[in-house]
């Protein structure tokens, strides 16, 4: 399916997303949210793929935000019967099992930055900007900026960039501990596709349930969570690519996986 705001195409194991409104930085309209939800939906279904990219297109943008021109004259009913923004959460971040990354090239603001944060990590070019400007528009972050990002990053700095609109660079997200890595603008998507590859090369349910492992440390107790761990570790040791990964490395050869 062709989509009016995203380019997609399936490089080997890995699907790239790309938001592609860079006439208007990318900004993240309701049209973009559906065609992302059904992007996902795709990837996930599709067993060939391990793990998924989503990037901006354009020199300047990941995404500046959600799109003000659609939100600029909307009464606040319609916001809520709507549901307007119970998509991302519900279609993308809920949804998605598999593996996927950020590749933020250059703005990363507002709802940008909250569906960055949607992502299992971050990695910034080193023209990235990440903020939660909304302040300045009169309203607040609204799909998670102000939850994910102070988990992400604390205190401290989630407030400083939520009452002050600044930007951050890549430099400071990444000494945040909002971004995995800072990789050079030359050649940066190809070097985040080269990362997600090798990510769809492990074993795919280890890599499910890393991924889902954890997630869950944001959403329970610490003895919960340790408990939840052990028991999914249990699932994981009674996988056929958990025998092979250990008799692999016994004989001292690649290990061969099956997904199962
Ligand atoms: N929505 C719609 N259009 C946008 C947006 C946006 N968020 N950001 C930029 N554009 C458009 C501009 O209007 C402009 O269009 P045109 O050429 O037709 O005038 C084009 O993109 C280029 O932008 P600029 O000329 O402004 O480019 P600059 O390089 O001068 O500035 C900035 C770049 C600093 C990024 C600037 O564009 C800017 O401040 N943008 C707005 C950033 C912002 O406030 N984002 C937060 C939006 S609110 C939000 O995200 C709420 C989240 C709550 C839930 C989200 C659900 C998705």
């Amino acid at each position: 399916m062709s989509y009016e705001t995203l380019l997609v195409e399936q490089r080997g194991a890995v699907t790239l997303i790309q938001l592609n409104r860079p006439q208007a930085l990318n900004a993240l309209s309701s049209t973009v949210m559906k065609e992302l939800i059904d992007a996902f939906a795709k990837f996930e279904a599709d067993d060939s793929q391990g793990a998924a990219v989503l990037t901006g297109a354009g020199e300047k943008a990941f995404a500046a935000g959600a799109d003000i021109g659609e939100m600029a004259d909307k009464p606040a009913t319609e916001f809520f019967a709507q549901a307007f923004f119970d998509g991302w959460q519900k279609g993308i971040a809920s949804v998605v099992r598999k593996p996927w990354i950020a590749a933020v090239n250059g703005f990363a603001l507002g709802g940008g930055c909250e569906l960055a944060m949607m992502a299992d990590m971050i990695i910034a070019s080193e023209k990235a900007k990440f903020g939660q400007p909304e302040i300045k528009l009169g309203v607040a972050p609204g799909m998670g900026g102000t939850q994910r990002l102070t988990r992400a990053i604390g205190k401290a700095k989630a407030m400083d960039l939520c009452l002050t609109g600044r930007m951050m660079d890549a430099v400071e997200a990444e000494k945040s501990g909002l971004v995995a890595r800072i990789l050079p603008a030359e050649g940066f998507v190809d070097a985040v596709v080269a990362i997600a590859t090798e990510i769809a090369g492990m074993p795919r349910l280890a890599a499910l349930l890393n991924k889902e492992m954890v997630n869950v440390a944001f959403e329970t107790t610490l003895e919960q969570g340790l408990l939840y761990e052990r028991r999914t570790w249990g699932i994981l040791a009674a996988t056929e690519d958990k025998a092979e990964g250990m008799k692999a490395f016994v004989e001292k050869r690649p290990a061969v996986w099956k997904g199962k």
